[in-house]
Order: structure tokens, then C-alpha cells, then sequence
């Protein structure tokens, strides 16, 4: 039996694929493994049933037979532990691949989102004019060290892993905003990660939940 997800009834990102169930989808296209997606209401998210799956009451859940999960991170991970095709099979380079996906999600992520909340929420605010500039230098100082540790190779450690899958989903949230423009090799790293077949049809299956919810 296919795994479900949960994902937006209606995606305040507009299909762009920025919502947390792109890499979870990502990663089960990348091990070709079909799913089911339970799409929910903001109102539905806070239910006590889907509460029972996800404490926080938000999107994406993972649910395969007893078993369910909630956080992208520890999903990916285990699509990844559970299929072949996201982590290396020697030990060593394993434990460097996931390392890398806590790096995506506990070092490089948090500047990115706390960016995008100011320019969301903050645009208004009298301080922001001033507060910009401190945040677009928190999000530099990230891109500057992961674009010397990439150089000129196509991923962060050997072949493409989940650590590439999520440090490339965490950097696609910068779409817009002009920074990641000043990295070439990360740009390009972003590039090849969306030109996998895997993203993009995980891509246009985010995105055909958008476009039906918006002419429907
Ligand atoms: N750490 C958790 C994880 O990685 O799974 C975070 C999950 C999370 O933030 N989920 C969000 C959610 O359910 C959706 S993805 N929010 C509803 C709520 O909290 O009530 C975050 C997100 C939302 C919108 C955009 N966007 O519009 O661009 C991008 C990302």
C-alpha cells in the first residue's frame, strides 16, 4: 500500500513549491515509491484528528500502515533509510550525507526563514528599512561558507543524497529575493537539484493541487 501524505487544500505559496511537502514528495519520486496525499484546510489542520498525527497541527504528515510521522526532515530521512537511492551505502559517507541534511535544516535554513518572515509580516514596521540589511548579512554569511565548501562540484558529497534534496529545498526559499544570485555555483547547484526528474514531477504534483483548487 502506498504511504499518505498530508499537504495544503490551498497553498498560501501559490504552487510554487516553497510548503514542506515538496521534499517529502521530492524524496518519494526520487526512490519511486507512490503515495497518496490527504490535502487539508487551515481550519482542518488544527482538528484533533489530524492533531493525533501532527502535535504542532500543520503540514506535511507521513503515514504508512501503523506507522506516522510528522517534521519533513525525519520523513525524508525515513524515505531515505527505508529506500535505496538518497543515502550512500558506506557508513561513513551515509553519516556525511545526513549530516548534511541537519546542516540544511539547523544551519542554513533557520537565516532564510527568518528573512522571509520579516519581509512577509515586517514590511510595514518602522524598523524594517534597518532590520533588512542584518538579515540579507545572516542569510551572506551561510551562502558564502556552503558556496566555498561546494566549489565546483555538482553536490555537496559525492553523488546527490537527501542532504542535497533538502539543502537545495531550503535554498529555493531565497527565489526572489536577489541573494543566492551573487552565488553562481549555488545557483547552478540549485538548478541541477530542480532539473531532476524527481523534483519536477513532485513539482507539477504540488503545483495541479493549486491550479485545481484555483479554477475549481
Ligand atoms: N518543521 C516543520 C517541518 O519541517 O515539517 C515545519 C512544518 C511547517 O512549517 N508547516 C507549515 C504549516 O503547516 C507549512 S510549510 N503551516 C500552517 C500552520 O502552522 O498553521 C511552511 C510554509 C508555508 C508557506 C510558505 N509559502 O507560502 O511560501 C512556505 C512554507
Amino acid at each position: 500500500m502506498s504511504p499518505t501524505i498530508t499537504a495544503f487544500k490551498s497553498s498560501p505559496d501559490r504552487g510554487r513549491g516553497l510548503a514542506r511537502d515538496m521534499p517529502v514528495r521530492w524524496a518519494l519520486d526520487e526512490v519511486g515509491q507512490s503515495y497518496d496525499v490527504r490535502l487539508l484546510s487551515f481550519v482542518e489542520m488544527k482538528e484533533a484528528a489530524h492533531r493525533a498525527r501532527h502535535p504542532f497541527g500543520q503540514i506535511p504528515t507521513y503515514e504508512d500502515g501503523d506507522l506516522a510521522l510528522f517534521e519533513s526532515g525525519a520523513i525524508v530521512f525515513h524515505i531515505a533509510e527505508r529506500h535505496a537511492g538518497l543515502l550512500p551505502d558506506d557508513a561513513n559517507a551515509r553519516a556525511r550525507a545526513i549530516t548534511w541534511m541537519f546542516a540544511a535544516l539547523s544551519t542554513v535554513q533557520p537565516p532564510i526563514v527568518d528573512r522571509g518572515m520579516a519581509v512577509l509580516l515586517e514590511r510595514e514596521k518602522t524598523w524594517y528599512a534597518e532590520r533588512l540589511p542584518i538579515l540579507d548579512q545572516g542569510v551572506r554569511d551561510r551562502l558564502n561558507d556552503l558556496s566555498s565548501r561546494l566549489g565546483d562540484a555538482d553536490w555537496l558529497d559525492g553523488e546527490f543524497s537527501a542532504g542535497d534534496l533538502l539543502m537545495v529545498t531550503v535554498l529555493r526559499r531565497l527565489n526572489g529575493s536577489g541573494l543566492l544570485e551573487d552565488y553562481p555555483n549555488l545557483s547552478a547547484y540549485v538548478a541541477r537539484g530542480e532539473a531532476r526528474p524527481a523534483f519536477k514531477r513532485a513539482f507539477d504534483a504540488q503545483l495541479a493541487v493549486f491550479t485545481a483548487v484555483s479554477s475549481g
